[in-house]
C-alpha cells in the first residue's frame, strides 16, 4: 500500500465549498437520483373499483403493504380489497404529478384511501401499515403495553432499514465500485441490527411478543428477506445462518400464504409465475401472473 493512502485506489476527494449537481454519481439507480423534489411530468394516477388504491412496487417497502393487505383479506375482511398499480421507479413514474400528489416524497409505496368523504393519501410504509391495522383492528394490539412494544419495533424498522438499504445494500451491491470503508461501516451496523433481532427473537415467538403484528411484517420485509438470501446476494457475506432465531422467525413468516401472495404483487423481477404486475381482484393470482399473460414489464 502507498504511504498516506488507505484501503482504496480512488484519488483523494476534496469537497468543494458548495456542492453542485453536475455529474451522475454512477452506479445502479444513478439516473433517477436528483437533488430536487417535485414532479417532472404531468400524469394522473389510475383509480380502480376498490376504496383502497395502492401505487407501489415489490421492493421491501412495497411488500410490507401488500403482505398486510393479503393478511387482512385472509381473515375475511372484504373491505381490505384493493387495486395495486405498478409504479416503475426505474422509469421515473414516482415523479409523475399524480404520484407526487399522493406522496410528496416521490417514493413507493403510496396509498389513497377513498373510503373518506375526500380521498386521503397515506405515504411512508410505516404510516400505511398503522393506518390499515387501526382501520381494520388487526395486527396491532390494543392493550397499551403490547401496543407500545409493537410501535417501538415498527419505528425501529423505519429508522434502521435505511442503514441496511441505503448504506449496506447501496455500497455492497449498487455503487459503481467496491469501497472498503463504507462496506465495512454498514456491514458492521447491519450485523449489529441482526443481533438486536436475534436476541429479541431468542425468547419471543414474534417481534412484539407472542402475537404476529405489523412490526413483524415491516421487519420481515427487510431483515427476513435479507436472511432468506433475497437482498443484495449478501447472505453468505453477512453469515446470516449464525442468527438462528432470526432464521427461524423468517422461515415461519415466509411460509404464510398471505405473505407468499403479498410478495407477488407489483413484482417485476424473478420467476414469471411469481410476478403479478397489477392486482385488482383476488382471482388475479390465478389468472394474471406474467407466465399466464406473457407481457414484459
Ligand atoms: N421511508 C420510505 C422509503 C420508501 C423508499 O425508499 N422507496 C423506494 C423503493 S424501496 C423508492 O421509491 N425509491 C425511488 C426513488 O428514490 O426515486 C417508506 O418506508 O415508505
Amino acid at each position: 500500500m502507498q504511504k498516506g493512502r488507505l484501503m482504496t485506489d480512488t484519488p483523494e476527494y476534496t469537497p468543494p465549498k458548495v456542492w453542485t449537481w453536475e455529474t451522475e454519481s454512477g452506479g445502479t439507480f444513478a439516473s433517477i437520483n436528483r437533488p430536487i423534489a417535485g414532479p417532472t411530468h404531468d400524469k394522473d394516477l389510475p383509480v380502480g373499483k376498490h376504496p383502497l388504491q395502492l401505487y407501489s412496487l415489490a421492493t421491501p417497502n412495497g411488500v410490507k403493504v401488500t403482505v398486510l393487505l393479503e393478511e387482512l383479506l385472509a381473515l375475511g375482511i372484504s373491505d381490505a380489497e384493493y387495486d395495486a398499480w405498478l409504479i416503475k421507479i426505474g422509469d421515473g413514474d414516482q415523479f409523475g404529478s399524480g404520484f407526487v400528489d399522493a406522496n410528496p416524497n416521490s417514493k413507493i409505496p403510496a396509498l389513497v384511501d377513498h373510503s373518506f368523504e375526500v380521498p386521503q393519501r397515506v405515504f411512508e410504509s410505516g404510516a400505511i401499515l398503522l393506518h390499515l391495522a387501526e382501520r381494520f383492528g388487526k395486527f396491532m394490539p390494543t392493550e397499551p403495553a403490547a401496543r407500545a412494544e409493537t410501535l417501538s419495533w415498527l419505528f425501529w424498522q423505519m429508522g434502521s432499514a435505511p442503514y441496511l438499504g441505503g448504506g449496506f445494500g447501496h455500497f455492497y451491491a449498487y455503487a459503481p465500485e467496491k469501497f472498503e470503508y463504507p462496506i465495512n461501516r454498514f456491514a458492521m451496523e447491519t450485523k449489529r441490527q441482526l443481533d438486536v433481532l436475534d436476541r429479541r427473537l431468542a425468547d419471543h415467538e414474534f417481534i412484539a411478543g407472542n402475537e404476529y403484528t405489523i412490526a413483524d411484517i415491516a421487519i420481515w420485509s427487510w431483515y427476513g428477506q435479507l436472511v432468506l438470501g433475497r437482498l443484495y446476494s449478501a447472505a453468505e457475506f453477512l453469515d446470516v445462518e449464525s442468527y438462528k432465531n432470526v432464521m427461524r422467525w423468517a422461515r415461519a413468516i415466509d411460509a404464510r400464504p398471505a405473505v407468499q401472495r403479498g410478495r407477488m404483487v407489483n413484482r417485476t423481477f424473478g420467476e414469471l409465475e411469481l410476478q403479478l404486475h397489477e392486482r385488482h381482484d383476488a382471482s388475479d393470482f390465478e389468472t394474471q401472473t406474467q407466465d399466464k399473460i406473457g407481457e414484459t414489464a
